[in-house]
């Protein structure tokens, strides 16, 4: 049997970290454990198809360690109590009219937990329509019991909302990650595909249980080699495994792969050699992964090929692959992560202005991968306007989960606040309450496909992710894919139980400390709507003054825009405009700075040093009083964490404490480093309340970051 964590004999806090929010915990709260094993001491599990199987490897895996008993697998209920987990087509017909009325609400791999009663007993059933979904139920019936709720009147339904619920690996062939924060690639080339690492079953585990379905497994600045038959083979290996937990392989497809390994002169997609190459080659890997889920392209972005090579555009690279995945079911999902280095518009506009035009040309296995905002990931930006405004094709949101623009696995920051803010945010699109979350979802426009993409925070670290708390990014990204409504105060308290400790004593202040978090680094990074003054490359720390960047969009002045009379970018009318992309009702709210949100307030304007604020402040001293409190709530965090050590272990204690140290220093030197350089600018001092700088701007200047992860390193 392969479920089981790393066997290592050792009670390292790591190895702790690494079963993340499946510890699956000894229950202490006697009366509980004696309700749940009065529950499921008698278990009947289908055992008909390799999912189901799985459920019950994880109920024989999680519950004699949570109750302390043994567990009977039954191949019948004969008397007494007992939890029935099996497809709805194979329960007993007693059975099925009792969870009838639910069923009729069940959709795709979504799921009935219930108490029933019959006659001398009592029985818990977990059933849904597919035996992915009865896994699915057996992992948050799991959960419930982990996070300490009372099973005995159960009635949930849950359904999936989202079609495709998809993590992104950034993952590059010679194993390093493009923006990992969390060592190597999970992904073994070289001992694929005869060795397989218990890691691939956790990772599909781990997935499962919060109902991610899919993951490509390369980066996107894609490498052709991975379609040719040598990796071929290996990433059938890993298809193989997490199949059973329902989780489809994509793989991303290099526009110029026809000519790199097919031999072709060209990769036009108009060109029949072309098309037939793509049409053969997603025939072998079909043949070779049957349920492959399709390709993933970034084409004619940062330098990787594309359709405009050769004079064509996006549908037609698009529906070219489209057209060879077509027959087997696959899906093409084409990025519209676009700004040309030959185009001198507003770098945010130019994704909208792209493909818009293209709405409704898509064949209907295309989806278009939109970054949740209009640049690149940053702590804070305005939803993405193609949201809402392309209404005949399917969006898949793209969030980023590892935290390249957010202190990297380093700071601890809780993202499904970030998530949950892009999703509620109204687009205005079909009047008011037409959120992001029912764009993406489908249910505003009626778009068939739908689906949720996140980048990677996992590597080989035995955590997984670095910070142990970047679990929860992890965790959040797929409870959101799975229900986009769902708050990021619930999701924080799920893992949090999960993952820690149910002593509301802990969970309340920690909780409190995750929400907060995000809006910490915001201040202490990108106040106020200032985005993009990260260091070049590997963007780790503040670096508003590079200016000498070969494109202007790559600098952070061009974002900033300081000088002497104020800062910010002006993309009102009177500036690049930027704000007609979004329905008027938000162009005129952002338009005039007295009505837009604060937090977007620089990234649509530039404004004066002396700029009064609603509050009195002057531009000037509210960045600054920004930065600074930002700084405060880091130390507030320190402070949280040091009053949880009694709910703690040492090694837990210290392991997030040395974190948030590193973080302490790291928001002051952005605190530090952006106030002195801005202070060029508006040549005013730092108002009564924000900390002195300890150092130089030349010193912040002269810093050189060799070890940054996430890029290839360069001590040169
Ligand atoms: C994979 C940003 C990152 C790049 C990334 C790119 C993308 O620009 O810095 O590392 O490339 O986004 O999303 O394609």
């Amino acid at each position: 049997m392969f479920l089981c964590f790393y066997n290592l004999e050792t009670n390292g806090q790591q190895l702790n970290d690494y079963k993340l929010w499946l510890k699956y915990e000894q229950i202490t709260d006697s009366k509980l454990s004696a309700s749940y094993k009065d529950i499921s001491s008698k278990i009947v599990v289908g055992n008909s198809t390799p999912s189901l199987l799985n459920a019950k490897e994880e109920l024989a895996l999680a519950l004699p360690q949570m109750l302390g008993t043994d567990i009977d697998f039954l191949s019948a209920i004969d008397k007494g109590n007992a939890l029935i987990v099996d497809v709805y087509q194979n329960l007993p017909v007693d059975l099925k009219s009792a969870v009838s009325m639910e069923m009729m609400d069940v959709k795709g791999d979504g799921f009935v937990l219930k108490s029933v009663k019959l006659t001398n007993k009592k029985v818990t059933v977990i059933t849904a329509k597919t035996d992915l979904g009865v896994l699915y139920g057996t992992f948050r019936f799991l959960h419930l019991m982990q996070s300490q709720h009372l099973l005995d009147d159960l009635k949930v339904v849950d359904n999936p909302k989202l079609d495709i619920r998809m993590l992104n690996h950034w993952d590059n062939l010679d194993r390093s990650v493009e923006r990992g924060y969390a060592g190597s690639s999970l992904w073994n080339w070289q001992k694929l595909p005869e060795y397989v690492d218990q890691r691939y079953i956790d990772y599909a585990r781990a997935n499962a249980s919060v109902g991610i379905n899919a993951t490509a497994l390369t980066n996107v600045n894609a490498n052709a080699l991975i379609l040719t038959p040598m990796y071929l083979e290996k990433v059938k290996a890993l298809a193989d495994i997490f199949r059973s937990y329902g989780i489809k392989v994509y793989l991303t497809a290099r526009f110029s792969a026809p000519m790199e390994i097919g031999g072709l002169e060209t990769a036009d997609p108009l060109n029949a050699q072309v098309q037939q190459w793509w049409k053969d080659k997603a025939k072998e890997i079909y043949a070779i992964v049957p349920d492959f889920g399709g390709f993933l392209v970034k084409a004619n972005s940062e330098g990787q090929p594309g359709p405009q090579n050769y004079g064509r555009n996006h549908v037609d690279g698009a529906n070219m692959m489209a057209e060879a995945v077509k027959p087997f079911g696959g899906n093409v999902i084409w990025r519209a992560f676009v700004y040309s280095e030959h185009d001198d518009t507003d770098r945010a506009k130019q994704a909208y202005d792209e493909f818009l035009p293209y709405d409704g040309n898509f064949m209907d296995n295309v989806l278009v991968q939109v970054k949740n905002g209009p640049i690149d990931f940053q702590p804070r930006e305005p939803f993405h306007p193609i949201f809402g405004a392309m209404k005949k094709t399917p969006l898949i949101m793209e969030f980023q989960i590892t935290q390249e623009y957010l202190g990297f696995s380093t700071h601890l920051v809780y993202l499904p606040k970030l998530f949950e803010e892009v999703l509620d945010a109204d687009t205005f699109q079909k009047g008011e309450g037409s959120t992001v979350a029912k764009v993406i979802d489908g249910s505003l426009y009626g778009n068939k496909l739908t689906g949720m993409a996140g980048v990677s925070n996992i590597g080989t670290d035995i955590n997984w992710t670095g910070h142990p708390f970047a679990q929860a990014n992890w965790y959040g990204f797929g409870r959101l894919a799975w229900d986009p409504y769902l708050s990021a105060n619930t999701i924080a308290e799920e893992w949090l139980r999960a993952t820690y400790s149910n002593e509301e004593e802990f969970v309340d202040p920690i909780k409190e400390m995750m929400l907060d978090s995000r809006e910490a680094v915001v201040n202490y990074m990108n106040p106020l709507g200032l985005h993009h003054i990260f260091d070049t490359g590997h963007h780790y720390g503040p670096g508003p003054w590079v200016d000498n960047l070969g494109r202007p969009d790559w600098n952070p002045v061009y974002y900033h825009k300081a000088d002497s009379l104020g800062v910010g970018f002006d993309r009102t009318p009177s500036g690049s405009n930027a704000t007609e992309q979004y329905a008027s009702e938000i162009a005129v709210q952002y338009n005039d700075p007295k009505t837009i949100p604060q937090e977007y307030l620089l990234w649509f304007h530039h404004l004066p040093w002396d700029y009064k604020l609603e509050n009195g402040e002057i531009l000037w001293d509210a960045i600054a009083l920004k930065y600074q409190e930002g700084v405060d709530q880091v130390t507030q965090m320190i402070k949280t964490w040091d009053r949880m050590k009694p709910y703690l272990s040492e090694n837990e204690y210290k392991e997030v404490s040395m974190l948030l140290e590193i973080q302490l220093k790291e928001a002051k030197w952005w605190r530090d480093a952006c106030l002195l350089y801005f202070q060029t600018f508006s040549n005013r001092p730092l108002p009564t309340g924000v900390e002195r700088p300890t150092k130089s701007l030349e010193y912040f200047k002269s810093l050189k970051f060799p070890f940054a992860p996430g890029i290839r390193p360069r001590w040169d």
